[in-house]
């Protein structure tokens, strides 16, 4: 199952990397990053500060700590400015970084949050579509299986809307219909 679209809190992912939707000191903030480095615990935030930040767009490597996951992958998604910044090509960049990295450390499973869709504002149909298309296209030369893990109601009712013809899905979590093409 190379791509799964799953309704959980990602810091209980047993993978062997979580992306984290970071900000560009990498230093910590609120949203699923906040999250992350409680779970993770303080040494995280220990790591990251030797890391120099990280531009939008870009993607970078730590323990996983006191997480399941080995590794948290740190990108940052694009502040949502009315569409016409480069958005998209930046989101699909965090996306692909982050994917490259995973790859580079000999991950096999990872899991995404919906990047930049909460604080960052970017319209989470729209991210939901960004990264479905970013993963499969990077699936089809890639062996990986990736979860894109949606926590809040919102976004879970977009994905119920966007893939309502999908007949797998449960209301737990789903698998997207593309690998059955
Ligand atoms: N598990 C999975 N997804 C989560 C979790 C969780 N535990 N918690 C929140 N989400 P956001 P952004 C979802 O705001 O838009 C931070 O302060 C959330 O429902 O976390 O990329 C950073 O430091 C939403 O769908 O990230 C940056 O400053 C998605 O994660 C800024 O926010 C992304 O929401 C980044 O903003």
């Amino acid at each position: 199952m190379p791509l799964q679209i799953v309704r959980k809190d990602i810091t209980t992912m047993k993978v062997d990397a979580i992306v984290n939707a970071a900000n560009e000191s990498l230093l910590g903030g609120g949203g699923v990053d906040g999250a992350i480095h409680r779970a993770a615990g303080p040494q995280l935030l220990a790591e990251c500060r030797k890391l120099g930040g990280c531009r939008t767009g870009q993607a970078k490597i730590t323990g996983g700590y006191h997480l399941p996951a080995r590794y948290v992958i740190h990108t940052v998604g694009p502040v949502w400015r009315g569409g016409s910044h480069g958005e998209r090509e930046l989101l699909v960049s965090a996306y692909r970084n982050a994917l490259e990295l995973a790859v580079s450390h000999d991950c096999h499973t990872v899991a995404f949050p919906l990047i930049s869709s909460g604080v960052y504002g970017y319209p989470k149909e729209q991210a939901l579509k960004v990264a479905v298309e970013t993963i499969e296209a990077f699936l089809q030369k890639h062996e990986l299986t990736v979860f894109l893990v949606i926590f809040d109601r919102a976004s879970w009712a977009v994905v119920e809307e966007l893939f309502a013809d999908i007949a797998s899905c449960t209301g737990e979590g789903h698998t997207d219909g593309r690998e059955k093409q």
